[in-house]
């Protein structure tokens, strides 16, 4: 594809929002912003998709399953539901998982009540029953999880009312969620849905404490392609203590104890800053937004967390491990960078990788001249803290009784106030880290982007490198441009900390540079399939 002739971003904003009729030109373009650091800019983010409008969103369902209590690996989470929700979530999107001491792994597994038309028309409760008890006599998990899907709210069945029952029935913890697919804009709702029940029904029920004074939860890291083992691989070699990771490589034994770790470490804001939140209102942790995505954002979250311990051997051997790991991982990058330097790169996924790679893209030299989540909100946007517009419930309001471990009176705030306030000013406690501040003047950032959208910014832009979904990698390859999945990796990684920073600039460079581009014509450079001609 050759590179694409100098272009207005101002001109390509109005050239796109005028294929829309008019009352959707005028949604889309609160949506779609060019970067000018001159003046604080704001985005619409977080409303409905307008329908018709092809969308790279999923769904509540996604967001509470799939992404926050999926991952945990000893428990069975079942969905109520027809069997594709359940069949097109299994295991798609790699969040990978190792069996602890007892071996248990349910993610092999997909368990569905795979209703049927008569359950619609009767209820399901009846069969939700049958599918826990039948779950945990086969499987003795240590505890069960329960996803309505859309048609379940339709119809009303209280799978709460359900799984209380048999959690007294069975004697095993129930976790039920009214995730109903339709909740919500996007999977967002069903990331907030998923923190507040697992806060309640899990956090704070075992009061064991970390041997280590240096323990740390990891919130928002899903192990997708195994990045969870090797920022634990970073930190278990500074001497930190990763106590419990929400939910990545997760073990339900491992939240319950969360509550007695000393800071927790926010990586994906959008999904789990409502229990970093919760955790530091009940019982005392502060958090840090960190990234781990990147050689030198990798340095600079360790150095966050040595300034939150203040503790002089930690810091040294921390400092000692970046500088062996900085080290080895630049001498790794160095081929790759020389091929890589230059290129051109867009970012369209999700709710904080969009923001994340682009530290990674700028450690190998490439410039990011577009990118935008598809549900994130405007704090991941423009790095303040907004208010939420829509409040879902009102647990935080009722936190203090929400202490639920053995030994509420024991938690109090980790950090004095006046510390906290000296770690803000230092900008090393940071909690609202967006996109906007980060991206160069003139490059564009669009919310919730298009499919008519991303195919018109390929046409005109033509980068380097696409980074996006399943929805439509296919169809950007066919224009001729490469396009990497930010969500699964294609069947890759680990892509965080150091040794993923190596391993993903290998499968980019390979990928950019694979002749195979140059024999894929884009569907706009072509000839007419047919031709008829006149013949005497
Ligand atoms: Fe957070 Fe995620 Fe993401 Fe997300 Fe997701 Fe994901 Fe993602 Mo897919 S939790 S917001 S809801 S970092 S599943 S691991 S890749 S869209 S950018
Ligand atoms: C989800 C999961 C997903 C989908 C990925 C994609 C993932 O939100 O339903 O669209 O390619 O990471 O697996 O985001």
């Amino acid at each position: 594809i050759p590179t694409a002739p100098a272009v207005d971003p101002e001109e390509f904003v109005e050239e796109l929002v005028r294929r829309y009729p008019a009352k959707v030109a005028k949604k889309r373009r609160r949506h779609i912003l060019v970067r000018d650091p001159s003046e604080p800019q704001s985005i619409e983010a977080n409303v409905r998709t307008v329908p018709g409008i092809i969308t790279q969103r999923g769904c509540c369902y996604a967001g509470c399953k799939g992404v926050v209590i999926g991952p945990i690996g000893d428990m069975v989470h079942i969905t109520h539901g027809p069997i594709g929700c359940g069949y097109y979530s299994w295991l798609t999107r790699r969040n990978l998982f190792r069996p602890r001491a007892d071996g248990a792994n349910f993610l092999h597994y997909c368990f569905s009540t795979d209703m049927q038309e008569e359950d619609i028309i009767f209820g399901g409760e009846k069969k939700l029953r049958e599918a826990i008890r039948e779950a945990v006599e086969l499987f003795r998990p240590k505890a069960v999880s329960v996803h309505a899907t859309c048609p379940v709210g339709l119809i009303g069945d209280d799978v709460q009312a359900v799984a209380r029952e048999m959690e007294e029935e069975l004697g095993v913890p129930v976790l039920a969620f009214h995730c109903e697919g339709y909740k919500g804009v996007s999977q967002s709702a069903g990331h907030h849905i998923a923190n507040n029940n697992l806060f309640k029904a899990a956090v704070g029920r075992d009061d064991l404490e970390p041997s280590s004074p240096f323990a740390v939860n990891i919130l928002g890291e899903y192990n997708i392609g195994g990045d969870a083992w090797e920022i634990e691989r970073v930190l278990e070699r500074c001497g930190i203590r990763v106590w419990a990771v929400f939910s990545g490589n997760g073990s339900i034994d491992d939240i319950r104890r969360a509550h007695t770790a000393q800071l927790n470490l926010v990586m994906c804001h959008r999904s789990i800053n409502y229990m970093a939140e919760m955790m530091e209102k009940a019982y005392g942790i502060p958090w840090v937004k960190v990234n781990f995505i990147g050689v030198r954002a990798m340095a600079k979250s360790l150095r966050k967390i040595v300034a939150y311990f203040e503790d002089p051997d930690l810091s040294e051997r921390v400092e000692r491990v970046i500088a062996d790991e900085v080290e080895r991982a630049e001498r790794d990058l160095a081929p790759y960078r020389e091929r890589l330097a230059g290129k051109t790169v867009v970012l369209f996924v999700g709710g904080s990788r969009a923001h994340h790679y682009q530290d990674l893209f700028r450690d190998l030299g490439m410039r990011t001249i577009a990118a935008g989540y598809e549900f994130a909100h405007r704090d991941d946007y423009e790095g303040r803290h907004i208010l939420p517009t829509l409040k879902m419930d009102a647990d935080s309001r009722n936190i203090e009784e929400l202490k639920v471990g053995p030994h509420p009176e024991k938690y109090r705030p980790r950090l004095p106030a006046e510390r906290a306030e000296e770690l803000r000013r230092a900008g090393l406690i940071d909690h609202y880290e967006g996109m906007l501040p980060d991206m160069e003047p003139g490059s564009l950032v669009i919310d919730d982007i298009s499919h008519l959208e991303l195919e018109m910014l390929i046409k005109r832009y033509r980068p380097d490198l696409v980074c996006s979904g399943i929805k439509d990698k296919y169809v950007i390859e066919k224009f001729g441009v490469p396009s990497k999945q930010l969500h699964n990796y294609d069947y890759r990684g680990p892509y965080a900390g150091f040794r993923g920073a190596v391993n993903f600039a290998r499968d980019i460079d390979s990928m950019i540079h694979s002749p195979v581009w140059k024999l894929v014509r884009p569907p706009w450079e072509k000839e007419p399939c047919l031709r008829a001609e006149l013949t005497a």
